[in-house]
């Protein structure tokens, strides 16, 4: 594992520029369950699938609203792992380096990244279900809800207020999925870190990057679509993988 570290370190030290891409298994050894894992106890009879869509908000309400506000209130007590911390370091490094995310939680924020885009939203924001003043018309709940009472109203409109995040079916934000591509098609070496690889079109970012020439480094401790392309995978936990990168630069 040793030289395939070193190898990987040597492709980020030579890049001109480097996109990293997260998806859910960069947070789980923060506690934050992947959304594969995601259903355990009430939620075991729901599908992630049928719960992150409108449909399913529509279906039901006070039950996707409540999923949401437990998933707030666990990635409020989850903190960044080593995995979050040597990403925020390459990002500090002088090579332009950009980090794309699947994830809605902020622990890569809170870890130290300064510039991170955010494919699919984020838990810590609300908007009006009907969008009544344009798209987005994002709200900003004072006080914390009362559990159970399901989602609050729109203050301009009384329509139901829900998270401001990407649901399948719905668009991805345009202009993050626009400066993701753009790094895709220039990157000469992209990062893939913990993510299934199963949900575009954010999974079709290292096929982009591969197709322009770029180096694929896949981190990951199992096997996925994208490592087809992968040029070095390094088979384990980011949170053990990416301080080992790190040190290797150093
Ligand atoms: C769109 C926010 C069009 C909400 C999310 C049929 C075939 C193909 C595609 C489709 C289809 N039917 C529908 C589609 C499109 C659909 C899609 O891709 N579906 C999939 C399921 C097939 N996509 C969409 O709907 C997208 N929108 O296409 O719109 C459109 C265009 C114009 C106008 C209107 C519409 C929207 C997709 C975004 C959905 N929102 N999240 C929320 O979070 O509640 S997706 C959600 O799931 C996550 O954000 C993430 O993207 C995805 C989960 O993927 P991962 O992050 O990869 O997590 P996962 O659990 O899967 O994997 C974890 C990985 O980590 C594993 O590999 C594991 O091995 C690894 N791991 C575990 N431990 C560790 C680790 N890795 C490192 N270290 C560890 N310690
Ligand atoms: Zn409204």
């Amino acid at each position: 594992m040793q030289n395939l570290i070193q190898a990987a370190a040597d492709h980020i030290q030579s890049a001109s520029r480097i996109l990293a891409l997260t998806g859910a298994g960069v947070s789980k050894e923060s506690g934050v369950p992947t959304f594969r894992d995601v259903l355990e106890g009430m939620w075991a009879e729901y599908d992630p699938a049928e719960l992150a869509t409108p449909e399913g908000f529509r279906a039901n309400p006070g039950l996707v609203w409540n999923w949401y506000q437990q998933r707030r209130a666990m990635s409020h007590t989850a903190a960044p792992n080593p995995g979050h911390y040597a990403l925020a370091a390459l990002e500090r490094r002088e090579t332009p380096f950009l980090l794309v995310t699947q994830n809605v939680d902020d622990l890569h924020e809170r870890a130290g990244s300064t510039e991170v885009v955010h494919l699919h939203g984020t838990l810590a924001g609300n908007r009006c279900f009907d969008d009544c003043q344009g798209h987005p018309t994002r709200i900003r709940l004072f006080d914390t809800p009362e559990p159970g009472n399901g989602p609050p109203h729109c203050p301009h409109c009384g329509a139901w207020v829900r998270p401001d995040v990407v649901w399948f079916g719905e668009a991805l934000p345009d202009d993050a999925m626009a400066e993701a591509y753009v790094w895709a098609v220039q990157c000469d070496v992209m990062l893939v870190v913990g993510t299934s690889g199963m949900v575009v079109p954010a999974a079709l970012l290292p096929g982009h990057a591969k197709a322009n020439g770029a180096t694929i480094i896949e981190i990951n401790p199992d096997s996925t679509p994208i490592s087809d392309i992968a040029d070095i995978r390094l088979a384990g936990p980011s949170g053990e993988m990416l301080p080992m990168l790190l040190e290797a630069l150093q």
